[in-house]
Formats: structure tokens, C-alpha cells, sequence
């Protein structure tokens, strides 16, 4: 019988309070998926007819799952408080005093404009340490760089309900058994082959790109009689969840680079809620995450809605691109 996720947390977690955050986690992952599954047939597909902090259309799912997040988190006594990507700021903990010993930042429902199409989303979860026992809480104890994440991981929403975690001590998968409702362990160890000979980035942005992107895409097209020596396969499903799995499961590079578009802004990926939980899977992995200067685990966040580059998978390929550059 395929170990659960309590077997696993009972095990391998360093703390009743991390077991308990990330147990949260996942129950309310379990709802969302079942929200997500029911789709039209709730009437909660479409608009919520109202924008969130990044100036972005909400639909009515990112809203509700938004709203089961702070609920799991609203009364724990082990969370100080929690950050996402539909808030503009953070929701301090309801538990007075509350010195709770973590921080959890999210995008609850990434890529939600694939849901009204049937195409695989995800929810991406970060769990920092809370520097503010004792004292009220403050945005700035959320800006931390990613190597302070005590854990993170994702759900992805396809074919099968994943729940792809670590506690920084490797990467694990858990599915989602529909007929118990357990979170099963099927990936005990999660890891990205080296090389790879595929690339995920949204070729319609080529002529925005810096040069050293277009010439790495350029050579990588050019296939086996190119530079490269080799042919290359390309995906993009415009769900960071779906794209970073296949790269956890089978290898590959995924690229949003920074772009002519908006000088203003260094890329579209956020980085405290995707672009640093993503990076500690992605390294625990054995690949590299990068915003093509900085390592992204080591860039020190400015804001919570941060926008960064983000190369990331294989390292060998991770390497290539810096190298281009
Ligand atoms: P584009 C979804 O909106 C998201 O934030 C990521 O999940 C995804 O990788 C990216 O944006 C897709 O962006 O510009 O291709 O639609």
C-alpha cells in the first residue's frame, strides 16, 4: 500500500507545525481540485468581473480559491500570516498572540485562464519562517530570498490531482486517490535529467526578446545540422504548474525571459509566490533556476508582486542559456 502524505509528513517533517501547515495545504488543494473539476456545471467558470492587484482580469475561480486559502489559515496558531498573488498585501493570523512560527504565500489558482478552456492549472505554495514572534507583523517579514524557504511545492490540476512537494530534502508526488480521497505517495524522489532536448518558452514574444534568448531559441530551432547537434521539441502550455511538472517528471528548460514589451517590468513571472517556491523544487531537483543574472533563491525580494525573469530546468540547458548571454 502506497505510503499517504500524513505517513510521509509523520516521517519526514521537522515539526508539528510544518505537518500541520502543509497538511492544510493540501485538504484545501483536495476542494480546489474538486472546484476546478466541476467547472461550468458550478456556474463558477469566467470573469469575477473585477481586476486583482496586477491589474489582471479575476475569474471567478481565483477568487473562491483564494478565499479557501485564508480560511485554512485563519485561525492556525503555526501561521503569522499569509500573502497571495490576489492580495495586495498580507492577512495576518485571527490567533491572538499570534506568534506563529511560519509565513505562507500563494498563487492559488495559476493559470486560470486555462480553466475555461480544460487545460491543466495549479495552486503553488511557499512556506517561509516567520521573523516576527512577539511583535505585529509587517510586509517586509514576507521579503525574504527563496533559500529561506522552509518548504514549498504545487498542486497541478490535470488528468491526475499532483501534489509535488519538499521539505528540502528532495523532491516528492503525491496523487490524489479519487476513491479515498488520500494524497498517495507515487514519486518518492523527483529528479531533472541533466540535458534535455526540450524547451518550453511562448514563441508569439520572439521579437521582444534580448538577443541572447532569441540566439539560444535560434540555435536550438536550427536542430541537428545546428549548434546544438541536436533536434529539439518545444511545449508550451501557459500553466507555470503544468510546464515546471513535465520538467520535474521528464527534463526540459523553461523560459519567460524579460522583454521589449515593458522595459519597466524585468519579466511576467512573480517571484515570491512562483518564481522562488518554484527555484527550491527545481534545485532540490538537481536542475538551476535563474533570472539570468541571479540565482533566483538567492535574489532578495523588493516587493511581494516582484517580477522576474525566469530560465529554469535542466541544468545543463540552464547553463547554455546563461551562457549565451
Ligand atoms: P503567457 C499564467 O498566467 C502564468 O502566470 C504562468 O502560469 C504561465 O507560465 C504564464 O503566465 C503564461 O504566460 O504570456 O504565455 O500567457
Amino acid at each position: 500500500m502506497r505510503l499517504t502524505l500524513t505517513d510521509y509528513l509523520a516521517k519526514h517533517s521537522a515539526s508539528e507545525g510544518l505537518t500541520d501547515v502543509v497538511t492544510r495545504m493540501a485538504e484545501t488543494c483536495a476542494v480546489i481540485s474538486r472546484a476546478v473539476a466541476a467547472g461550468a456545471i458550478a456556474d463558477q467558470l469566467g470573469s469575477a468581473g473585477q481586476e486583482n492587484v496586477q491589474q489582471e482580469e479575476q475569474k471567478q475561480l481565483d477568487v473562491i480559491t483564494n478565499d479557501l486559502l485564508l480560511d485554512a489559515y485563519a485561525a492556525t496558531p503555526w501561521v503569522a500570516g499569509v500573502a497571495s498573488e490576489e492580495m495586495e498585501t498580507f492577512v495576518a493570523s485571527s490567533v491572538t498572540p499570534n506568534d506563529g512560527a511560519f509565513l505562507v504565500l500563494f498563487d492559488p489558482l495559476d493559470g486560470s485562464s486555462n480553466v475555461d478552456v480544460n487545460v491543466s492549472v495549479g495552486t503553488i505554495f511557499s512556506v517561509l519562517p516567520s521573523p516576527a514572534a512577539g511583535r505585529a507583523l509587517v510586509e517586509a517579514d514576507f521579503l525574504q530570498p527563496g533559500r529561506a524557504q522552509i518548504a514549498s511545492g504545487y498542486a497541478l490540476y490535470g488528468p491526475q490531482t499532483m501534489l509535488v512537494l519538499t521539505l528540502g530534502r528532495g523532491v516528492v508526488g503525491f496523487t490524489l486517490d479519487p476513491a479515498s480521497g488520500a494524497w498517495r505517495l507515487t514519486h518518492d524522489a523527483m529528479t531533472i535529467p541533466r540535458a534535455t532536448k526540450e524547451f518550453a518558452i511562448n514563441m508569439s514574444n520572439m521579437r521582444h526578446w534580448a538577443p541572447p534568448i532569441r540566439g539560444y531559441i535560434e540555435d536550438c530551432l536550427a536542430g541537428e545540422t545546428g549548434p546544438r547537434g541536436k533536434n529539439y521539441n518545444m511545449r508550451w502550455i501557459a500553466s507555470m504548474v503544468a510546464d515546471v511538472h513535465r520538467i520535474l517528471v521528464r527534463g526540459g528548460v523553461f523560459l519567460y525571459p524579460a522583454d521589449a514589451r515593458d522595459p519597466s517590468k524585468p519579466g511576467k513571472l512573480r517571484l515570491m509566490y512562483e518564481g522562488a517556491p518554484m527555484a527550491l523544487l527545481v534545485e532540490q531537483a538537481g536542475g538551476r533556476a535563474t533570472d539570468v543574472t541571479t540565482d533566483i533563491l538567492d535574489i532578495v525580494p523588493t516587493g511581494l508582486h516582484q517580477r522576474i525573469a525566469v530560465v529554469l530546468g535542466s541544468a545543463e540547458e540552464v547553463e547554455r542559456v546563461l551562457a549565451a548571454g
